[in-house]
């Protein structure tokens, strides 16, 4: 067993803790942290316990699109999710109370956490990115830690990887690190903004998705040949999206962004036993707009660990493909 082996979130995070951890006040008010689809995929761990990423992602945050959460002193834990109470064994309620006990100490005083998510469920987006970045920052102010921003993407991230990336609106990277105890693997905002970057969320199925990404990624890391290219393909393309953005270049970013998440579909299929989350009707969605790019009409196409697509256009393409896609939701990232 190496040391990064035997570091622990706990042993992680208590460093950079205050001796006693008890609340400012009864409540703060609501904080707020954005949704966010990948760019560059991130895709692999080097280390589960922490979410140490095998490669750099780069993000786009989801401007309105997220989570909101409160806490509050409580004579017991509850769990509040969308103004229903979440029975505390229930898997979503245990998360969240892990996560607080990591700062608070399991011998805390009890919290009230009201959680309200308000991302479309017909968007089929996961919210663990928004949740844990929302509930980084309620902790933070519940308890005046007064942590700096790299702490706090750090911290959120061993709650879920991508949620390291929603602490932040706009383009946002979150770099791999190199250290064994991972403060270096933190996101960063990117300055440039795109205000006619539109991103289209199309749902395909809500049922719930048989592989959860977190077994996804680890099964694709232990049994899928192909994934040893990934790591270059990220990097690669993390690249030409810096350029991209840099350029002003929409092409290259919508090209590079779909190459990217089909690639790491590639490495998922060629896992065993494999893993395809694409649904019969995310293939149509697919040739609809390779169609509509044959046509002229530029649009480019994402998917994360499950069968929902995401759509990336310009403002002046909006109509042409609301018009393919009519129960897609646009939201502009950068209003
Ligand atoms: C991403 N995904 O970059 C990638 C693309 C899914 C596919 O981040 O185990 O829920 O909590 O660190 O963050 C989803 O994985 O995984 C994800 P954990 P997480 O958006």
């Amino acid at each position: 067993m190496n040391m990064s082996d035997s570091l622990t979130k706990q042993s992680v995070i208590s460093q950079y803790l205050p001796e006693t951890v008890t609340p400012l006040g009864d409540t703060i008010e609501a904080v707020f942290a954005p949704s966010n689809i990948a760019l560059c995929k991130y895709w692999g761990k080097r280390n589960s316990e922490l979410n140490l990423p095998i490669n750099s992602s780069l993000s786009i945050s989801l401007a309105h699109l997220g989570t909101q959460t409160r806490l509050s002193v409580s004579n017991e834990d509850q769990v509040w999710l969308n103004g229903q109470r979440v029975a505390v064994e229930d898997s979503f309620a245990r998360k969240v109370i892990a996560f607080i006990d990591l700062f608070r100490g399991a011998q805390g005083l009890p919290v009230r956490v009201d959680t309200d998510n308000n991302i479309p469920t017909a968007a089929g987006l996961a919210s663990s990115a928004s949740g844990f970045a929302a509930l980084m920052l309620a902790i933070d102010r519940f308890y005046g830690l007064k942590l700096e921003p790299s702490q706090l993407s750090a911290f959120a991230r061993m709650g879920s990887g991508s949620a390291s990336r929603s602490l932040y609106h706009g383009f946002v990277e979150w770099q791999m690190g190199v250290r064994d105890d991972g403060m270096d693997s933190i996101a960063l905002p990117l300055v440039t903004r795109w205000n006619d970057l539109r991103v289209g969320l199309l749902k395909v199925s809500s049922d719930a998705k048989a592989v959860d990404s977190r077994s996804g990624m680890n099964r694709t890391v232990a049994t899928a040949h192909l994934y040893q290219s990934w790591p270059l393909q990220a990097a690669a393309d993390l690249a030409r999206l810096h350029q991209a953005i840099a350029e002003n270049n929409f092409t290259q970013l919508g090209e590079t962004a779909e190459q990217n998440a089909l690639s790491m579909h590639a490495t998922m299929i060629a896992s065993w036993p494999p893993l395809l989350y694409w649904q019969p009707d995310s293939v149509a969605a697919m040739h609809n707009i390779w169609q509509a790019r044959a046509e002229g009409i530029e649009v480019y196409l994402t998917m994360d660990a499950g069968p929902n697509i995401k759509l990336l256009f310009m403002a002046d393409a909006e109509a042409a493909i609301q018009q393919r896609f009519p129960d897609m939701d646009v939201i502009a990232p950068f209003a």
